[in-house]
């Protein structure tokens, strides 16, 4: 039976990186016989637009019945105004919980060819892979109660609430240690256990994980000094495993040592690995519909989809490999662009891609 995959293109850039993506993805359909059918539906403001809420309930539907979901990008100046219980945001996140997508894979590599783009000398990051394992649907993002509002005094005020359960924590924990097994043996837990109780049970409840991983080399570090150390000395980390936001900060500044948050993939995975994949970056509203954008992390999270939901290794690996085939080429988006290389736009990219693929 064919495997079904829903394409949310959202907002901003969206639409623009995932029709190169979607190119990549038909490609490797049918040189791999991967039997796809791909189906389109609207999440985030395009969604506002045409359902009047960022995640309309037939699209959640739709999304629980595919095998796996490809998102774009969502939000957008168009829909700052909005009652924030309905903002686009609100619609990705909901999805994510919706299907309890609570391990979020993102994968900071520094491509060779990218050296130059990278923000720190390249002695510091050649070779530079970590896995950032950040927890996708607890934590901050979702804590309640949460407020906004104006006290009697009439100064307006605002409070969020962080919490964490031992399952949460646990489960979490596990995708960490399961990655670092397979990686390399080496996992960081990042909190901020000297200040937050949530980062109490945190460490409390890896460190219990942990006893059933003696072969993967545990260490903690708070948050302040890992993002410190991720441009002091990147290469010392090999799977980060944290919370929802400590990982949303940390992996956009880890994207800049691999030269552009245009170049990180992302997976967000279930129990069973059933899996939503989108980049780490959001819409790009600046630079929406001028056709710059770099398609490259939403195609790497195509790779990341064939791997991780199909188990398509194969696909996955040529995926992986044309993109380091169209940078050997030379050619790059305005944004990981260097003196001598050849500035492209977002469909040549994603052409050059198709082209590498086909070969
Ligand atoms: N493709 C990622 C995206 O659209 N990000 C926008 C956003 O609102 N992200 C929130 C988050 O990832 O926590």
């Amino acid at each position: 039976m064919s495997k079904q995959i829903l394409i949310l293109p959202g907002d901003g850039i969206g639409p623009e990186i995932v029709a190169e993506a979607v190119k990549v993805l038909k490609l490797a359909n049918d040189k791999f016989e991967l039997d796809f059918e791909l189906s389109f539906d609207d999440l985030g403001g395009a969604a506002i637009d045409r359902y009047g809420v960022p995640l309309a309930d037939e699209t959640l539907d739709r999304a629980r019945a595919a095998d796996a979901v490809l998102l774009g990008a969502v939000g957008g100046p168009k829909w700052d105004g909005i009652d924030p219980a309905i903002r686009p945001e609100r619609g990705l996140l909901k999805i994510r919980s919706q299907l309890g997508l609570f391990g979020n894979l993102r994968p900071a590599i520094l491509y060779p060819q990218l050296a130059s783009a990278s923000s720190l000398k390249p002695e510091v990051v050649a070779g530079l892979d970590i896995l950032i394992v950040r927890e996708l649907t607890g934590g901050i993002y979702f804590g309640q109660p949460r407020e906004s509002k104006r006290l009697e005094n009439g100064e307006r005020m605002a409070y969020d609430t962080l919490p964490y359960s031992e399952r949460e924590i646990r489960r979490i924990a596990k995708v960490g240690f399961d990655m670092a097994r397979v990686r390399g043996s080496k996992l960081c837990s990042v909190d901020k256990a000297n200040v937050l109780a949530s980062s109490q049970l945190w460490r409390a409840v890896v460190e219990e994980v942990g006893k059933d991983y003696p072969d993967v080399e545990l260490s903690h570090m708070y948050v302040d000094n890992a993002a410190m150390q991720l441009v002091r000395a990147p290469k010392q980390f090999d799977v980060i495993v944290t919370d929802n936001m400590f990982g949303d900060i940390l992996s956009d500044e880890a994207s800049m040592l691999t030269g552009s948050i245009g170049m990180l993939p992302s997976a967000s995975l279930d129990s069973d690995n059933k899996g939503m994949y989108e980049p780490c970056h959001g819409s790009a509203p600046d630079i929406a519909g001028q056709g710059i954008a770099n398609p490259l992390a939403t195609i790497l999270s195509v790779s990341m989809m064939l791997r991780y939901s199909f188990a398509q290794v194969a696909a996955a690996d040529a995926i992986e490999r044309a993109v380091s085939d169209v940078l050997d080429q030379g050619l790059r988006t305005g944004d990981i662009w260097s003196e001598g290389q050849t500035r492209v736009g977002t469909t040549q990219m994603g052409d050059a891609v198709v082209e590498a693929l086909a070969k």
